[in-house]
């Protein structure tokens, strides 16, 4: 999968460069580019930001920089997924990240400031396939953060990122339901015991009461995913 990340702060993706998703860059599992906007300005001062029309607070990004660079990022066919993390966005949630992690290419478009000028996502909907994505009902700085969170969650869904493809069978949110808690040894550590259940070698019964335990933790801390 190819992914390049739109930003005025390559440096962000500095940590892209380590553990697990570093392993499946050097294996040319993904190909991940930080392009820099300010590459595709004009002026001495490469400038990125303007006062928005009608007054407000804050600056606004220039639309010109972000059509040249996704002129040149983004594939003639209309084949790259243009996502844009926005707290205006619709939820990013894992059903999210396992519909992307089957695309071939992904554009991530960091605004920051107040936003980016609406026309670039007027222009860009016919040009790519286009999806406003927010991590939650908060408010972040700028779209790099968020773009690492989704790039991973959808970088370790992708076969041969992560070795051990039945952790991912059996993690938070893979069925619906918050993962159960998990023990290793020692069997005693102060004072505290592993449930004997999952001692006790029965595997009908350790995922019986696996499946109880996901459900209990849901509905005692999100109650809205049994909805
Ligand atoms: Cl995707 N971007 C920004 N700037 N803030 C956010 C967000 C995204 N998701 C939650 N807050």
């Amino acid at each position: 999968m190819r992914i390049e990340a739109v930003t005025i702060f390559p440096e962000f993706f500095d940590v892209l460069d380590i553990s697990l998703l570093g392993k499946a860059r050097e294996n040319n599992v993904i190909d991940f580019k930080a392009v820099n906007l300010r590459d595709y300005t004009h002026d001495k001062h490469k400038t990125v930001d303007d006062s928005p029309y009608g007054g407000g607070a804050g600056m606004l990004m220039k639309p010109e920089p972000w059509g040249e660079a996704l002129d040149e990022l983004l594939n003639p066919d209309g084949s790259t997924v243009l996502i844009i993390p926005s707290p205006a966005g619709e939820l990013f949630k894992q059903a999210t990240a396992q519909e992307l992690a089957k695309e071939e290419h992904l554009v991530f478009a960091c605004g920051r400031y107040e936003g980016i000028d609406h026309r670039v996502f007027e222009w860009a909907k016919d040009k790519a396939k286009l999806r406003l994505v927010s991590l939650g009902d908060y408010v972040l700085n700028g779209g790099e953060v968020a773009a690492l969170a989704m790039i991973e969650a959808i970088a370790r869904l992708i076969p041969g990122v992560i070795g051990n493809a039945e952790s991912l069978v059996e993690e938070s949110h893979s069925e619906g339901l918050l993962e159960y808690p998990s023990y290793t040894k020692p069997a005693e550590w102060r004072g505290l015991e592993v449930p004997e259940v999952l001692r006790s070698g029965n595997h009908a019964e350790i995922a019986k009461w696996r499946k109880e335990q996901s459900l209990e933790r849901t509905k005692q801390v999100r109650p809205d995913l049994l909805d």
